[in-house]
């Protein structure tokens, strides 16, 4: 649960401003109290306004702030650092800073600027609290279009594993005798050498399975502290999940505390999806989705799942192809923490898988 550290690129301009975007980090960033931040958007779409005096944002999110200029002329402190819900996790504790210099003529005060209090660089309330306040515009503008009748329920466990090296060998990495991996329902993806866009395409057998599971193949405590070494070890395959056109899906993640829990930021491509729901432990059938925010639930294309924790995410399948979904760790990623959902076509001429570019290489 180690990080890469990319890139962490921020925009400022003062007075309409702007557009912050992280890439890669899971970071808190927080200006002076009194300056004041309105999120506005995540994933490029429109939120409710949300007055907050931090952001919690994960690799490969986007989220839209404005902020209101609106101190004596003078210069403050943004910072930023880390998140990390894994007190196992190494990473860079410093904190990283910028200064925002307010425009006309002025003395700057001759002291440094107060440096803003951040939360703790575990505080995963802090980092839940922000991530569950978004909400969708949902005006007449921006209308929003919820799924609610589901077509297919899907429970997805995010794990960390460990896998044996090969008898009398050591392996890289901090374990000897076992290196890490990752799964979704305890099946590490193993990347095929052949696109399985193309096999789909083509109609070519033998690249992949059609057999991800809906629900996790073993039903255990999910988030209890001391689970048994026995979990660790998981499955390896290229299962893809296959969706009819119009599909409504309901998908729970569910963070486990296989070998170590922590937060998973999980990207989908081709699809925006509403996330309609999350807690920490383990999602409860019944009882959870009686909280679901079907009214205003803010539309996204990666979303934090907490440690030990779940989230509901819904969209209608009405995107035809081949799409990827991983956590955005791109440490995790390359252990498996990823599967494929195949969407058929639609019976009309605008419901179908588009054919490859002509000037497309051949392999
Ligand atoms: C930051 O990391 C350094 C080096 O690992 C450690 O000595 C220090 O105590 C850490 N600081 C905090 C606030 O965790
Ligand atoms: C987080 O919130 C829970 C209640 O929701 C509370 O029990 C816990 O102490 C809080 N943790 C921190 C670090 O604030
Ligand atoms: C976030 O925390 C604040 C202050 O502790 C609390 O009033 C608010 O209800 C929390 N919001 C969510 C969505 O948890
Ligand atoms: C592993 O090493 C031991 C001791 O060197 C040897 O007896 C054994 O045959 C080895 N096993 C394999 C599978 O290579
Ligand atoms: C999956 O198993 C195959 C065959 O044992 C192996 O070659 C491959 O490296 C494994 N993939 C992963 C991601 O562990
Ligand atoms: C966790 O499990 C191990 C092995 O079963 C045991 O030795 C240890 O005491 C347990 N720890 C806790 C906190 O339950
Ligand atoms: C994953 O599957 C393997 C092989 O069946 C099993 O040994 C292991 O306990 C499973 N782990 C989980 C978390 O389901
Ligand atoms: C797909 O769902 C949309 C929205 O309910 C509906 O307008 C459309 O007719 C449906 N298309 C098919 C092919 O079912
Ligand atoms: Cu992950």
């Amino acid at each position: 649960m180690y990080r890469f550290i990319c890139l962490l690129f921020i925009t400022f301009d003062l007075y309409i401003l702007t557009f912050i975007h992280f890439g890669y980090i899971q970071i808190k960033i927080q200006v002076r109290a009194n300056n004041e931040l309105v999120v506005v958007g995540t994933d490029g779409a429109y939120t409710k306004p949300l007055k907050t005096n931090y952001l919690a944002i994960s690799p490969g999110q986007t989220i839209d702030v404005l902020l209101v200029a609106n101190q004596p002329r003078n210069r403050y402190y943004m910072a930023a650092k880390f998140y990390s819900s894994n007190p196992r996790s190494q990473f860079d504790n410093s904190t990283t800073t910028a200064i925002i210099q307010y425009n006309g003529k002025y003395t700057p005060s001759p002291n440094s600027p107060v440096l803003p209090p951040l939360p703790a660089f575990d505080d995963r309330n802090a980092s839940a609290n922000f991530t569950s306040s978004l909400r969708s515009l949902a005006s007449n503008d921006h209308p929003i279009d919820v799924p609610m009748t589901i077509t297919r329920k899907l429970l997805y466990t995010l794990s960390i594993n460990s896998i044996p090296c090969a008898s009398n060998t050591t392996c890289e990495g901090p374990r000897r005798t076992s290196r890490f991996a990752a799964s979704i329902n305890n099946i590490t993806f193993d990347v095929p050498r052949t696109s399985i866009l193309g096999a789909y395409y083509r109609g070519v057998n033998g690249v992949y399975g059609d057999d991800f599971p809906d629900n996790p193949p073993f039903v255990f405590d999910y988030t209890a502290a001391n689970l048994s070494t026995s979990l660790q070890t998981p499955m390896n395959g290229t299962e893809v999940k296959i969706l009819k056109y119009n599909d409504t899906v309901e998908l729970v993640f569910q963070g486990t505390n296989v070998v170590s829990g922590i937060d998973h930021p999980m990207h989908l491509h081709g699809y925006n999806f509403y996330v309609v729901g999350s807690g920490f432990g383990n999602f409860d059938r019944q009882r959870d989705p009686l909280n679901y925010n079907l009214v205003d639930p803010p539309l996204q294309q990666t979303i934090a799942v907490p440690q030990n924790g779940w989230t509901a995410i819904r969209f209608r399948a009405n995107n035809p192809g081949v799409w990827f979904m991983h956590c955005h760790f791109e440490r995790h990623v390359s252990w498996g923490m990823e599967m494929v959902f195949i969407v058929r076509n639609g019976k009309r001429a605008n419901e179908k898988i588009l054919p490859p570019p002509k000037d497309m290489p051949k392999c």
